[in-house]
């Protein structure tokens, strides 16, 4: 039994309790949302060395911003505390949303916090079913639509546009708010933006609420810089990198699998005002990436939140140099849902649902051969 000397623990100060980014960041918030706040503890989310990663990329400081420790595994309960906050001060009754997971998780559960009711439309057989059972944990009335996720929501604009229902999905500006939070933590943490971020390109509206983050943060005198911004989309599903609407996006990474993003123009903005780019990566790369940041970095992604990696990786630092980014700088990759919500993936090598699966090594329960087996 160790003995503690709590003696020593008087006057200690105790840790900071983190109340969710509304009440953390209350000054950057407006009142409609700060006076009905509903919440789930989002935010604070870990910010990770990659030593290994940096490395590879000639020499960088790069950190992976894991988004997967939010309430319910993803980035997007930044912008729902915050959305939904808001329809709560106006009294709203209902919300819906279209989503290709992870939107419908976050919405159902803080719908229901907020005694909401939720409607969702899915692509269907599109979506992880992680986020599908979350969805429904959460008591979301989910409805799987036969088209893809543009279909899906240009039903919901034109339900939320004709009826009295709270449309939540990312051009919602409350949405955008609270997003935000993601740059504000990354720059309190370093103590300066970022050199470069980098992040999956779905819906772009991540893309479009960091990049407000961080300038809203250097116009009210926190920081002095601004990141380049790196968007990256699936190759099967890269609308903005081709410059035209994909009618049948295909992708493994189901979560960025869209090819008309709403925040299509703002993304641009973001990119071109950063003086970033936005470019593709194929499965394979995705896949490789979900690799490194698991075996190697020690965090557990889905498909899609290893896309900034796989940016990252396909630049490499022949591509960094040549954009001028120099050694010794600071990117910041978001990585962004968890790896429990699409677990697959892990197992198989190859971009593929008939590539083969890794199993666990079947044993006696014999200590002689578990040794053999670990090599020990
Ligand atoms: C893990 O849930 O669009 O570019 O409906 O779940 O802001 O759309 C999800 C998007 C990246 C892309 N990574 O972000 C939805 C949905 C993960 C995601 C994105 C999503 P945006």
């Amino acid at each position: 039994m160790v003995k503690y000397n709590y003696n020593l623990m008087k006057g200690i100060k105790m840790a900071h309790i983190w109340q969710g980014i509304i009440e953390e960041y209350k000054d950057l918030f407006p009142s409609t949302i700060t006076d009905s706040i509903i919440t789930l503890k989002e935010g604070n989310t870990p910010l990770i060395s990659a030593p290994s990663l940096g490395k590879t990329l000639g020499g960088m400081e790069v950190y992976i911003k894991f988004e997967g420790t939010n309430p319910t595994g993803s980035f997007k309960d930044r912008g729902m505390t915050s959305a939904i906050s808001a329809a709560a001060g106006k009294g709203v009754k209902a919300v819906m949303c279209a989503s290709t997971g992870n939107t419908s998780a976050s919405a159902a559960a803080y719908a229901k916090r907020a005694g909401m009711k939720c409607g969702v439309l899915i692509p269907d057989g599109k979506i992880a079913y992680g986020k599908l059972s979350q969805a429904i944990a959460h008591g979301a009335t989910v409805m799987a639509v036969k088209g893809n996720f543009d279909d899906c929501l240009e039903t919901v604009f034109e339900l939320t546009d004709e009826y009295p229902i709270e449309l939540v999905n990312s051009v919602n500006p409350n949405r955008i708010l609270g997003q935000r939070s993601g740059a504000f933590e990354v720059v309190d943490e370093l103590g300066e933006a970022p050199e470069i971020h980098c992040l999956p390109v779905g819906n772009a509206g991540n893309i479009t609420a960091y990049w407000q983050g961080y300038r809203d943060y250097k116009d009210a005198g926190i920081s002095q810089n601004l990141p380049r911004m790196f968007g990256f989309q699936a190759a099967g599903a890269a609308p903005i990198v081709n410059g035209a609407r994909v009618l049948n996006p295909e992708t493994i990474a189901t979560a960025i699998r869209i090819g008309n993003p709403a925040s299509w123009a703002q993304a641009e903005a973001a990119r071109d005002d950063s003086n970033g780019l936005i470019d593709s990566v194929t499965d394979a790369e995705i896949l490789a990436a979900h690799k490194i940041l698991s075996s190697e970095i020690g965090v557990f992604v889905e498909p899609a939140s290893a896309a900034g990696v796989a940016g990252l990786l396909k630049l490499g630092a022949t591509g960094l140099a040549k954009l001028g980014v120099k050694p010794g700088s600071r990117i910041v990759i978001t990585s962004t849902g968890h790896g429990l919500k699409d677990p697959l993936w892990a197992l198989r090598s190859e971009p593929s649902e008939d590539s083969p699966q890794v199993e666990a090594i079947k044993v006696e329960n014999n200590k002689d051969q578990i040794l053999e087996i670990l090599g020990l």
